[in-house]
């Protein structure tokens, strides 16, 4: 274990100057391309990923450093997480040994770990994460695990900045509907970031769908769309299944799709949303297709966010 690890807005002091740490990157990316020379970033996979992959990867490439993927579980023997337990079962390898061993090859760790949605306490214990960060000896970069996205948020309050130009933007977290049960990590951590972000922040999802208070705060939660988009200047659409009763869809109410009848309700919003998304489930192809839609750029800007990271850790400043 060590005091560099990137796990959440907790590790970081001021949020809205790394966002800036993160545009300023984008503006001239290979800036630091020898800080990581002969350093190894190792991505640990134990779920799929798109953006995350391939950004982190990039990230440290554009550093300089060499990034090698593994997924766990797939590509090696199937990992064990619990302490005490006799192996008796499809776990091969235990994480004291698994971590201990990556270290040993790579400087910097990245994990992706999606949460149960079974087990509440164990979820939001983050146990799998602390697992590794426990018995790994070089810095944890969390790339999503079972409560928060921590390099999304980044990347979202970057976008954010680099949309507007005012002070304090109104920001909208709005629930939306999906096929399936989805963690709550992308939008407790879009909600930790932005409380401590200079922006007027409201939560909008129907009832029975709050998020833990751990991480929405003093956030404003309304039980409709059209009072919380009133004003808006960022719509970021996100699903997630219930908090409080753990894990469940508890009823497909499609009527929470983002429309363009719902975008006229802002102030000429900007849609956001994290992807991979389904179209006409989450949003309206109208919405997507639309000049206020900054999903691709928001994605783009994953690489610069992690390389603001990654450059931190190997400065030993996060
Ligand atoms: C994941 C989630 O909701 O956490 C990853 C989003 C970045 N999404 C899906 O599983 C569709
Ligand atoms: N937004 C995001 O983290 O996407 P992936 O799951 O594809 O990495």
């Amino acid at each position: 274990m060590t005091d560099f690890n990137f796990i959440s807005a907790d590790d970081v002091d001021d949020v809205e100057k790394l966002a800036q740490e993160v545009l300023e990157i984008k503006k001239d990316p290979f800036r630091w391309k020898y800080l990581g020379q002969n350093k190894t970033l190792v991505l640990v996979f134990l779920n799929s990923s798109l953006r995350t992959r391939l950004s982190t990867q990039k990230a440290a490439l554009n550093l300089g450093m060499n990034a090698i993927v593994l997924n766990l579980g797939q590509d090696s023997w199937n990992m064990e997480f619990a302490d005490g337990v006799i192996m008796k079962g499809n776990t091969a390898e235990h994480i004291k040994e698994g971590a201990a061993v990556i270290s040993e090859y790579a400087d910097i760790i990245a994990l992706r770990s999606f949460p149960s949605l079974t087990d509440r306490t164990k979820d939001y214990q983050e146990f799998i994460l602390n697992q590794f960060v426990k018995y790994s000896s070089v810095p944890v970069v969390n790339m999503e695990s079972a409560t928060v996205h921590p390099l999304q948020s980044l990347t979202d309050l970057a976008t954010i900045r680099e949309f507007t130009q005012k002070k304090r933007p109104k920001v909208v977290l709005t629930w939306v509907p999906h096929i399936k049960p989805l963690p709550q990590c992308v939008s407790n951590s879009f909600a930790q970031w932005m409380n401590r972000a200079d922006v007027e922040f409201v939560i909008a999802n129907p009832e029975g769908y709050n998020l833990s208070k751990e991480f929405t705060g003093d956030a404003q939660v309304f039980h409709t769309q059209r009072e919380a988009f009133k004003n808006a200047d960022f719509i970021y659409a996100k699903n997630w299944s219930s908090y409080e009763d753990y894990g469940k869809v508890l009823k497909e109410d499609f009527s929470w799709l983002v429309t363009p009848g719902k975008m006229a309700l802002t102030n000429q919003a900007k849609f956001m949303h994290c992807l991979p998304v389904r179209r006409n489930v989450v949003v309206a192809d109208e919405v997507l297709d639309s000049d206020s839609s900054i999903v691709i750029r928001q994605a783009g800007n994953r690489e610069w966010a992690a390389q603001a990271v990654i450059r931190r850790i190997l400065e030993k400043r996060v």
